[in-house]
């Protein structure tokens, strides 16, 4: 059975997926576009998100958005080249970096593409033509321009204004340090095999360390390693994964755990007070820097999945795992 999907070359969740359905050798079809147009033979999905993928189920499609339990569901439904980590801790930590990827490098990934404008200026046009090659010249420019000026004003939503973008572009670049040295050991962020960590954090560099012209010559410039990663990762259908290809030592985490606990987790915790207290605005400091922006409400259950993963740890992978994290950052989302 061929699983169709809806998606967009510019969404990181859309490549997420595909490179995972390419390792995991899932048929797929891809259809190349957005909401915005119809989709003849498709039902909607609640909510309208990149990528939305068609389950068959007993009377028709069920259409799913949310990449993170798209993966989980594959991996019921389909055996082998399992793309998450039997042991628990390693599983865990996984899932973390996963969210990481998925809730944190949105930002930079978002920031890059619309706050300086020669990226703003080299997007526009990808998004119009994304959605459709043969749009005519004068289209191609009216919904660039319309897209560019909606998703400049939506730059504050994940965060990014002139307060932030120093604490933003210093991430970024001590990440692409860490992961130069992390994939150098055996070639993927927990091992020799890729997880769902590597997904997440390959769809987003999809976009930072190729398409936007800032990001991908910071990212050139610091790593030929990871910029040669990004593009492997698009299509490891040739890999043979070793069933013991897991890291066994988890402090070789503790780099990125690091940069975790210094960036995500004090905006986690911050997101999720301000929703509780159903304040206007998130207020904290990050990187030593000011951090504002508005609450969102998703990030606030994404804290709380995590907390429940960490609840549910046996408790010798519970204490492995805290032993691995305590000091990084990190251990301030479990407390
Ligand atoms: N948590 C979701 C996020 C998906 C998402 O935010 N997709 C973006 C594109 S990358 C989207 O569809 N935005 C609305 C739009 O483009 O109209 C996932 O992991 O799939």
């Amino acid at each position: 059975m061929t699983l169709e999907l809806l998606g967009a070359p510019g969404s990181p969740y859309t490549r997420k997926m595909l490179a995972l359905l390419r390792y995991r050798r899932i048929p797929y079809a891809v259809r190349w576009g957005s909401h915005r147009q119809p989709s003849p033979g498709l039902p909607d999905p609640k909510v309208k998100l990149l990528p939305t993928v068609y389950f068959p189920t007993a009377d028709g499609l069920e259409a799913v958005t949310d990449s993170t339990p798209i993966l989980r569901r594959l991996e019921a439904e389909h055996d082998g080249r399992s793309a998450l980590p039997a042991d628990p801790a390693l599983a865990f930590f996984d899932a973390l970096i996963e969210d990481y990827a998925d809730e944190w490098l949105t930002k930079p990934m978002f920031h890059f593409r619309w706050a300086h404008e020669a990226d703003a200026r080299n997007a526009g046009p990808l998004l119009a033509f994304w959605q459709d090659t043969t749009l005519s010249d004068a289209e191609g420019e009216r919904i660039s321009s319309e897209l560019t000026r909606r998703q400049i004003d939506r730059l504050h939503v994940v965060g990014s204004n002139p307060e932030t973008a120093e604490t933003i572009e210093r991430s970024f670049e001590r990440l692409v340090d860490l992961l130069d040295r992390r994939l150098s050991v055996q070639g993927f962020v927990l091992g020799a095999r890729p997880a769902a960590s590597d997904f997440a954090i390959f769809g987003q560099l999809t976009q930072l360390g190729v398409v936007e012209p800032t990001s991908a010559a910071i990212l050139g410039a610091r790593s030929g390693r990871l910029r040669a990663w990004i593009d492997r990762v698009e299509d490891l259908s040739g890999l043979a994964p070793a069933p013991d290809g897991w890291l066994s030592d988890l402090s070789a985490l503790r780099p990125l755990l690091s940069e975790i606990g210094r960036t995500y987790a004090p905006f986690l915790l911050a997101n999720a007070a301000a929703v509780t207290e159903g304040a206007a605005e998130v207020r904290a400091e990050i990187d030593g820097r000011p951090w504002v922006q508005p609450p969102f409400p998703y990030q606030a259950k994404c804290l709380a999945t995590l907390r429940e993963a960490h609840r549910s740890l046996p408790p010798a992978s519970r204490d492995a795992a805290d032993a691995a994290m305590d000091g990084t950052g990190c251990e301030t989302l479990f407390r």
